[in-house]
C-alpha cells in the first residue's frame, strides 16, 4: 500500500490556461468567472466548418468527413477543487452548466450527439489539475453511443421495456451496488473490466440530463460526491479517472428507449501508483479482470463517506 505525499495545489496558479483572468493558447483572455465557464476549445478535434468529403477505396479503406464542436468547461474559478471537495451547491452549479450544454449543442440542426466527459489526473491524460471537463457535439454518434443506441433500441423492441431499467431492479438490493441516493445509484456494473469502474444509473427512466428536475439534479451531484469521495478514500490519493455522460443522441427522434447514465473508468489497481493495463492478453484476446465486480462494489461501500484530506 504505497501512499503518496499530498499533492496541494494552489486556490489560483498564475501559469494555469484554465484560472480566471489568465491567458490561453492564442491569446484568448479568460473572464475573471465566479462560478463555471465554458469556452470553445482552442484546439478543436472537431470543427463546424470542415468540407464535406469521403474516402470509399474498394470498401477496405472507408472514411468521412465529420462536422463537431469542442468545448472546455471549467467547474469552479478555484484551482485545487476537484468534484470530490466541491460543496453540493458547487455541484448543483456544475450540473446546470453540463445540462445547459447538452441543450444549447443539441439544438443545433445538424447536431446528432453531445458527450460530456472528464480525464482527472494526468495518468488519464488530464492536462490540468484545474477541475475541468469538455464537450463534444458531433453530427453523427460516436461508436460507444452507437453501440449503446442499438443495444437499448433493440431491448426495447423485444421486450417493451427498457434495458437499463430492468438491469437496475435486478441489482437492487445485490452485492454490486457502491452507494446510491433517492435519485441515483452507483454500482459496479456485472460487465465491468476496469477493477473499480462504475455505472452510475438514474432511478427514474429519463433520457437527458435535462429532463431532470432540481432536486434530482442535485441528487446527481450528490452521488457523484459519493463516488469520488469513496474512490479518493480507496488509496487516499486523489483517484485518477475517465467519466461521462451518455444522454440521448439530439437527433430530434423520440428516444423511449435510452436511460441517462454515467462510465466511470478509473485505471488503478493495488495502490496509488500500480495501474491496471489493458495489455498482452487484453490487447489480443479479451479484456479480464483481476478483482470480481462484487469484491471492488464492496470495498468502495465499505470505505468512509467523509473524504481523508477532511479528516482530523
Ligand atoms: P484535458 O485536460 O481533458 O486534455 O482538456 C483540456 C483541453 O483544453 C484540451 O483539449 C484545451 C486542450 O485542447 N486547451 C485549450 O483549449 N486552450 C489552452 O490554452 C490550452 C488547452
Amino acid at each position: 500500500m504505497e501512499k503518496l505525499p499530498v499533492e496541494e495545489q494552489p486556490t489560483y496558479d498564475p501559469g494555469c490556461y484554465l484560472c480566471p483572468g489568465n491567458s490561453r493558447a492564442g491569446g484568448a483572455v479568460n473572464p475573471k468567472y465566479s462560478e463555471t465557464f465554458v469556452f470553445d476549445n482552442d484546439y478543436a478535434a472537431l470543427r463546424p466548418d470542415v468540407e464535406e468529403f469521403e474516402i470509399k477505396d474498394r470498401n477496405l479503406i472507408i472514411a468521412s468527413s465529420e462536422r463537431g464542436l469542442c468545448r472546455v468547461g471549467c467547474f469552479s474559478p478555484r484551482h485545487d477543487l476537484t468534484i470530490a471537495r466541491m460543496s453540493l451547491q458547487e455541484l448543483r452549479l456544475v450540473i446546470g452548466m453540463w445540462s445547459t450544454q447538452y441543450e444549447e449543442l443539441g439544438a443545433m440542426p445538424w447536431v446528432q450527439h453531445v458527450q460530456v466527459f472528464e480525464n482527472r489526473g494526468a495518468m488519464m491524460g488530464a492536462s490540468n489539475p484545474h477541475p475541468h471537463c469538455q464537450i463534444w457535439a458531433n453530427e453523427h454518434l460516436p461508436n460507444q453511443a452507437a453501440r449503446e443506441q442499438a443495444a437499448l433500441w433493440e431491448y426495447w423492441e423485444n421486450h417493451g421495456s427498457c434495458l437499463l431499467c430492468e438491469y437496475l431492479a435486478m441489482e437492487n438490493g445485490r452485492e454490486r451496488i457502491v452507494c446510491e441516493n433517492e435519485a441515483f445509484v452507483a454500482l459496479v456494473p456485472f460487465w465491468a473490466v476496469w477493477p473499480f469502474e462504475i455505472m452510475v444509473i438514474s432511478k427514474r427512466h429519463v433520457a437527458a440530463m435535462s429532463e431532470l428536475h432540481d432536486g434530482e439534479r442535485d441528487l446527481l451531484g450528490d452521488v457523484m460526491k459519493q463516488v469520488t469521495t469513496r474512490y479518493d478514500n480507496l488509496f487516499e490519493v486523489s483517484f485518477p479517472y475517465s467519466m461521462g455522460f451518455h444522454q440521448q443522441p439530439t437527433d430530434a427522434r423520440p428516444h423511449p428507449e435510452w436511460h441517462l447514465h454515467a462510465h466511470y473508468y478509473p485505471p488503478l489497481l493495488r495502490s496509488a501508483t500500480i495501474q491496471k493495463f489493458m495489455v498482452g492478453y487484453e490487447m489480443l484476446g479479451t479484456p479480464q479482470r483481476d478483482i470480481t465486480p462484487e469484491l471492488a462494489a464492496e470495498r468502495l461501500r465499505q470505505l468512509p463517506t467523509m473524504h481523508y484530506r477532511d479528516r482530523i
